[in-house]
C-alpha cells in the first residue's frame, strides 16, 4: 500500500472477466490467488494458471448450451476455482448468484424459485442434494464441471451479451420475508472497480486477504481490488475466520499485507491474540466495511498496528460501496464518530430531508441519496422494491435520472465529507451481515402459536450487536414451547447470522402510551433477563 504505485488499475473490457484479467497480461507468472490449506499448506494460483481455469470453465458452461443472460447458482466459499467460475461465467454470457453452503435449504429454495436459475454449481465436497428438476446440477473441480443433471438446452435466442446484463445477483435480507435480489450489472460494477481503482489502494506486491464470504460483495470488492491491481487475493476459509489463532496463522503463512473485512473480525483477536496480531510483520493495510468500528477497538488496533492504513469503507449491496475514507492513525482521542469520506471519483452523496430537499448546510442530518454509474439495476422480479430505492434524482427530477435512496443517515462535516448517523428504517447489520428485522420477525409470527413478534439488536457488554426475540404464543402453545424451537424453526429457514440468540416467550407485547410496541421495555427485559421471561 505505498502512496505512488505502478497500478494497472483495471483493464479496458466491458464485462468483468475481461476487466479482471486483462491487467496481468504482462505478468502470467504473478500469484493470483494464494490459499492455505488446514495443514498450513499453501497453493498458488497464478494469472496464467488462473486464466486457464477460467477458459476451461467457460467452455464447460458453453457446451451446457444454457441460454445467454441465464443464472447460475454458485454455492461456494472463496477459493481459486470458484473464483474462476464467476469470471467463466460472465465469459459464457452468465449470470452468477453466490450463496453459502450454510444456506438453509428452505431460504435456497425460495431463491432458486424466485430467480429460476438454470444451473446449480458447487465443489465435489458440497452437501446440497434435493433442488427442483428445473435445475440443472454439476460439481466444479480440477478436471472442470462434472455434471450431475443436464440443465434444460434452450432454444438459444443468439442474444448478444451486453455491459448492461446482469453479471450477478446477491440475494439479500428483505422486509417481505422473502430475500431481495440485487442485480448487478457489468457496466455499474466495473464503473464501481474504476472509481476504487483510482485511489490506488494495491500494488501488484499486495497479497489481500479477504474474509468475507463470495456471497457478500465486500468479497467481490476484494476480488476486484486485487486482480484489478495485478495483486493476488487471499481467500480465508470461513470456518478460519472466527478463530483469532487460525486467522494469524493464515495470515502469516500467506504473507498477507493487506486484510478486507467486517470490523468484527478483530474483535476476539484484539482480545485472545494481540501479541501473533502485532507480529505480523508483512500487514500493512486494513479494509472493513458494513458497520461502525466499534472506537475502542478501532483504538486498541491502531495501537497494534501503528503503521497500519485502515480505511472506512461506506456503501451497500445495490452499489457494492461508494467511499472510502483513511483513518487518521492514531485516532487524536476528540474523535466520537469516523468520517466516511466521500464518494468515489465520478459518483455523488446527497443528503435529502424529510420534505425532499437537499440539505445544504453542514451539521444538519438527511438521508444518502447516491448518484453514481455503479447503481445496481433493480431488484429482481420486484419493481415496487425497485422503485421505492431508485428515485428520481432529487437535484433534477425533471432528467429522468434515477439515484439510490440508501436508508442510511449522515450530516455533512465543514469540508463536505460525511458521517453516518444510523439508518431510517429498521435494517441492522449483525457482524457486518444486513438484517431486516421485518424479515426475522414475520418468519417468527410463522411459528405455531405466535400471536405476536418483535426483533430487536441488542448492544452487547463484549461489543457488537445481537438478536434477541420477543414472541408471544397461545397459552396452550406458550405452556408446551421452549425458547430453544422457536430458534430451530428460525434456523430452518434463516441464515445463521439472522437467527436470534435470545428468545423471550412473553405473555404480552409491553406497549407505550400511543399503543406502539415499548421496544425499550423489550431491551429492559433482555438486560435484566426478568422473571417470567424465558431466554433460551
Ligand atoms: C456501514 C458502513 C460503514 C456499510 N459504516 N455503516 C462492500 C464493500 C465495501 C464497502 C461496502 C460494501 C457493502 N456493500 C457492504 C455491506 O454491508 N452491504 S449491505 O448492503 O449488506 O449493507 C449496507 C449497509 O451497511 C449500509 O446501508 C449501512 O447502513 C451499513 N454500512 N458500510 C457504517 N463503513
Amino acid at each position: 500500500m505505498s502512496q505512488q504505485p505502478p497500478v494497472p488499475a483495471g483493464g479496458g473490457g466491458e464485462f468483468l472477466h475481461a476487466f479482471l484479467l486483462d491487467p496481468a497480461r504482462h505478468s502470467p507468472g504473478a500469484p493470483a490467488v494464494i490459499e492455505s490449506a488446514r495443514a498450513g499448506r499453501i497453493t498458488t494460483t497464478t494469472y496464467a494458471e488462473l486464466g486457464t481455469l477460467v477458459d476451461r470453465y467457460a467452455a464447460d458452461l458453453d457446451a451446457l448450451g444454457i441460454e445467454t443472460g441465464a443464472r447460475v447458482v454458485l454455492e461456494s466459499g472463496a477459493t481459486a476455482h470458484s473464483l474462476a467460475l464467476l469470471l467463466a461465467c460472465s465469459r459464457a454470457g452468465l449470470a452468477f448468484i453466490p450463496v453459502s453452503p450454510e444456506i438453509p435449504q428452505q431460504r435456497l429454495l425460495s431463491i432458486v424459485a424466485t430467480a429460476r436459475p438454470a444451473l446449480h454449481l458447487q465443489p465435489p465436497d458440497g452437501a446440497r442434494t434435493d433442488l427442483p428438476d428445473s435445475v440443472g446440477t454439476a460439481r466444479f473441480g480440477p478436471t472442470g464441471l462434472t455434471v450431475e443433471r443436464a440443465p434444460e438446452r434452450r432454444t438459444p435466442r443468439r442474444r448478444v451479451p451486453c455491459a448492461t446484463d446482469p453479471a450477478y445477483i446477491i440475494f439479500t435480507s428483505g422486509t417481505t420475508g422473502r430475500p431481495k435480489g440485487v442485480v448487478m450489472s457489468h457496466r455499474a460494477v466495473i464503473a464501481f472497480y474504476r472509481g476504487m481503482l483510482a485511489h490506488r489502494i494495491a500494488t501488484p506486491e499486495d497479497r489481500i486477504a479477504a474474509t468475507s464470504p463470495l456471497h457478500f460483495d465486500f468479497c467481490l470488492l476484494t476480488i476486484g481490488l486485487a486482480l484489478g491491481s495485478g495483486a493476488g487475493v487471499v481467500p480465508v476459509p470461513q470456518g478460519l475466520v472466527r478463530w483469532p489463532r487460525h486467522l494469524l496463522r493464515v495470515l502469516r503463512e500467506t504473507g498477507a499485507t493487506q486484510v478486507h473485512g467486517v470490523p468484527s473480525i478483530w474483535r476476539q483477536t484484539l482480545r485472545h491474540e494481540p501479541e501473533r496480531l502485532a507480529a505480523l510483520d508483512r500487514l500493512r493495510g486494513i479494509l472493513f466495511c458494513g458497520e461502525e468500528f466499534p472506537l475502542p477497538e478501532l483504538r486498541s488496533l491502531q495501537r497494534l498496528r501503528p503503521d497500519a492504513r485502515i480505511i472506512n469503507c461506506y456503501g451497500a449491496t445495490e452499489s457494492m460501496a461508494c467511499s472510502f475514507k483513511e483513518v487518521p492513525n492514531p485516532l487524536p482521542d476528540t474523535v466520537e464518530r469516523l468520517s466516511i469520506g466521500i464518494a468515489h471519483p465520478g459518483a455523488e452523496m446527497l443528503l435529502v430531508d424529510g420534505d425532499g430537499a437537499v440539505v445544504e448546510k453542514p451539521g444538519l442530518p438527511g438521508e444518502i441519496h447516491l448518484r453514481s454509474p455503479a447503481l445496481f439495476s433493480g431488484y429482481w422480479d420486484d419493481p415496487a422494491a425497485t422503485r421505492s430505492a431508485l428515485v428520481p434524482d432529487p437535484l433534477c427530477p425533471q432528467s429522468g435520472q434515477l439515484v439510490l435512496r440508501t436508508g442510511d443517515l449522515a450530516v455533512q462535516g465543514a469540508n463536505g465529507e460525511f458521517f453516518f448517523h444510523g439508518r431510517t428504517d429498521s435494517q441492522v447489520q449483525i457482524n457486518g451481515n444486513r438484517v431486516e428485522l421485518g424479515e426475522l420477525e414475520r418468519q417468527l409470527a410463522e411459528f405455531p402459536g405466535a400471536t405476536a413478534a418483535t426483533a430487536m439488536a441488542l448492544p452487547q457488554p463484549e461489543g457488537g450487536l445481537q438478536l434477541a426475540a420477543f414472541v408471544v404464543l397461545t397459552a396452550e402453545e406458550g405452556a408446551r414451547t421452549a425458547p430453544a424451537e422457536v430458534r430451530a424453526f428460525c434456523a430452518r429457514a434463516l441464515p445463521p447470522y439472522m437467527v436470534p440468540q435470545d428468545i423471550y416467550l412473553l405473555d404480552r407485547l409491553p406497549t407505550t402510551t400511543n399503543g406502539k410496541v415499548d421496544r425499550a421495555a423489550l431491551a429492559e427485559t433482555a438486560g435484566a433477563g426478568r422473571p417470567g421471561t424465558a431466554p433460551a
